[in-house]
């Protein structure tokens, strides 16, 4: 973290900029996940945070890389295990915003058994998936939401698997925040981030993202996505029954439940290396 360079006057509000670092992405021209980095920045500064506030851990993956790209703490990890990570840094420092980001390879595949118990346990930390439907680092193999029928290379005639539904999957789960953004929306994007941050709890946001590489049929995304028509509810049935007729494109913050967060008991946690190993000593 560069905390140096961009450093506001004191009180002052920071912008989105200040939240940028100075390393220059490396992803395709026209990849959703700059978008998608633009809305984290901006998100930040709507509310009103300070880059040494906020914590942003990743997997592997294209889109795993936007930790280096923001001026906060960051985590490059491991390939489908950012929420652990994230997990284990908001436990031991909840006074830090904690935001998981990564691919839908990372976080579904790999990382699927660990979606699910991050959503049960509802930490209070936000995660953000950039769902292109393809691995885009390894070059194109088939993730769970590749449609069934996308023919490639990798996958000739298609898979023929039904996909994964992750918003249901987290409300299922039990996420207390479920939303739908488009990272051709950024300003819209930004909102719904910055909404999942602000809601106590484990907060779930699928941005659907395009790879202009691989799938460049995605650039049509734009003209598919629409507002959900329905308003947010705190109600997980409703919600439940009106993810039954989605069909991935429907845009907004679907759920935001009242479930209070995770939170270790103060007195178990140590503080000190030493105390740590106080506790494993035979
Ligand atoms: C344990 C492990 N298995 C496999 C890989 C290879 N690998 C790196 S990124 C990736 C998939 C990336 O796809 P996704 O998470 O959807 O991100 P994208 O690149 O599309 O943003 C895979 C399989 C790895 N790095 N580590
Ligand atoms: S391969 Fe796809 S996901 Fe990766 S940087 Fe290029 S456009 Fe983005």
């Amino acid at each position: 973290m560069d905390t140096q360079a961009k450093a506001a006057p004191a009180g002052a509000a920071l912008t989105a900029q200040a939240f940028k670092s100075d390393y220059k992405p490396i992803w395709c021209p026209g990849c959703g996940d700059y978008s998608v980095l633009s809305s984290f920045t901006k998100a930040f500064a709507l509310c009103q945070l300070k880059p040494e506030e906020v914590a942003v851990v990743s997997g592997i993956g294209c889109s795993s890389r936007i930790p280096a790209y923001t001026n906060c703490y960051g985590f490059h990890g491991v390939h489908g295990r950012a929420l652990a990570a994230a997990t284990g840094l908001k436990v031991a420092r909840p006074e830090l915003t904690v935001i998981a980001a990564g691919g839908d390879g990372d976080g579904y595949s790999i990382g699927g058994n660990h979606f699910l118990h991050a959503c049960r346990r509802n930490v209070d930390m936000t995660y953000v998936v950039m769902d292109n439907h393809v691995y885009g680092m390894t070059k194109g193999q088939p993730s769970p939401t590749t449609e069934p029928d996308w023919d490639s290379k990798l996958s000739p005639g298609g898979t023929g698997l039904r996909v994964f539904h992750p918003l249901v999957v987290a409300l299922a789960s039990g996420a207390n925040f479920v939303a739908r953004a488009f990272a051709g929306d950024p300003n819209g994007t930004a909102q719904v981030i910055a909404e999942a941050i602000r809601t106590p709890g484990f907060s779930f946001v699928e941005i659907l993202s395009p790879c202009v590489t691989l799938r460049p049929e995605q650039r049509e995304w734009k003209t598919r996505v629409r507002a959900a028509s329905v308003p947010t509810t705190d109600d997980a049935a409703r919600a439940a029954r009106l993810l039954m007729t989605d069909d991935g494109f429907n845009l907004g913050i679907l759920y935001a439940g009242k479930r209070p967060p995770y939170r270790p008991a103060a007195d178990k946690n140590p503080k000190r290396v030493s105390d740590l190993e106080a506790q494993f000593a035979l």
